[in-house]
């Protein structure tokens, strides 16, 4: 069995060893161009000549959730996409997000801000029924970020594609759930996958249904919030402000306003980080499985490529 591993910015010396832990005897290898044909795909934004060069491969899989980069590439034909299937990322966004939410709430920056000027002064306390919090997207990581604002005891709403049933979420589908939704929210947290349905969704007609006072937390891609039209809603003052981990161009580049906005907190795309360990065992699991004879459609975290995740 051969495995290739080709992952743009990602130190490929530590998945090989640990590949070739799991697969003793099996010819893992980081993909060099004209590198023989591999049996089994391990990647992360992998330049379009790799997948050209691939005859014979069983599985193709992304050692991220999001596999908008991936969908962007001409796949071989028939091949199976598999993403990461929480592998450690949905605690990690749990934390990030309810830290972003509760920071706000609290005024954490507000205290933050006086604390440096040596002063002692309480804030007036809040009611959490006046900071409902909206959460586009219910799948592996906003259904686990949902459940974790819920032990807050915020007001939680959900939206997704198809209906669900979360206990402690309301939960909204589909075009005709999501003007109620926004309607409904103060936060927005973006947790959906980018697909030509979800790019652009944060812009000006959408954001401004939020409550006034609205907190936006994208932490799903960059492509999903109008940069400008986030900008034009905080400095008319219906947001109160925003939480970005992730951007259209990554790097943020230094110009970039955000870095530099008051309301806008920013982070480099790491509320969820890709846990080594935990995505080789998980990888190699399914590996085996395939190897095995288990059928394609019995592994968790196939992607549907008509759905587009
Ligand atoms: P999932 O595929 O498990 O969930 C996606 C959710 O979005 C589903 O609930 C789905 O609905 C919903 N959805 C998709 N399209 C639409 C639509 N058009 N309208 C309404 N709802 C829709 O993804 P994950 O939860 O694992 O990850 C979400 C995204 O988070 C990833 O795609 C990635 O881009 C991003 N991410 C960011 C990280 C970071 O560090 N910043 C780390 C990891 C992921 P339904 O359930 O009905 O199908
Ligand atoms: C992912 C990410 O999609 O890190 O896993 O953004």
């Amino acid at each position: 069995m051969r495995i290739s591993f080709c992952c743009t910015d990602t130190k490929a010396q530590p998945w090989l060893d640990a590949l070739n832990a799991s697969f003793p005897g099996a010819d893992v290898q980081a993909w060099a161009p004209g590198a023989p044909a591999a049996d089994y795909a391990v990647v992360w934004a992998p330049p379009q000549q790799f997948l050209d060069e691939q005859t014979r491969l069983k599985g193709i899989f992304n050692i991220g959730a999001g596999v908008d980069a991936l969908l962007k590439l001409r796949l071989p034909p028939g091949v199976p996409v598999v993403r990461l299937d929480d592998a450690g990322m949905s605690v990690q966004m749990a934390e990030y997000v309810c830290h972003a939410v509760i920071r706000h709430f609290r005024e954490f920056d507000g205290y933050d801000a006086d604390a440096s000027l040596g002063k002692w002064s309480y804030r007036k306390t809040r009611l959490r029924r006046d900071f409902p919090v909206g959460i586009m997207g219910l799948g592996v990581l906003g259904e686990r970020v949902g459940r974790a604002l819920a032990q807050f005891e915020f007001p939680v709403m959900g939206w997704s594609r198809s209906a669900k049933s979360i206990p402690g979420v309301q939960c909204f589908s589909g075009e005709t759930g999501f003007s109620g939704f926004l309607a409904a929210s103060r936060f927005l947290v973006c947790l959906l996958p980018l697909t030509p349905d979800t790019e652009n969704i944060m812009r000006h007609d959408t954001l401004a249904q939020l409550q006034p006072g609205g907190y936006v937390i994208n932490v799903a891609r960059g492509n999903h919030l109008v940069d400008e039209d986030l900008l034009a809603l905080l400095d008319s003052g219906h947001l109160a402000g925003a939480t970005l981990d992730v951007f259209r161009t990554e790097p943020l580049p230094a110009s970039h306003p955000f870095w530099r906005h008051p309301k806008i907190t920013v982070t480099p795309h790491t509320s969820a980080r890709t846990l080594r360990a935990e995505s080789i065992e998980q990888i190699a699991g399914k590996i085996r499985a395939l190897e095995a004879g288990a059928p394609i459609a019995s592994l968790a975290g196939r992607i549907d490529p008509h759905k587009g995740y």
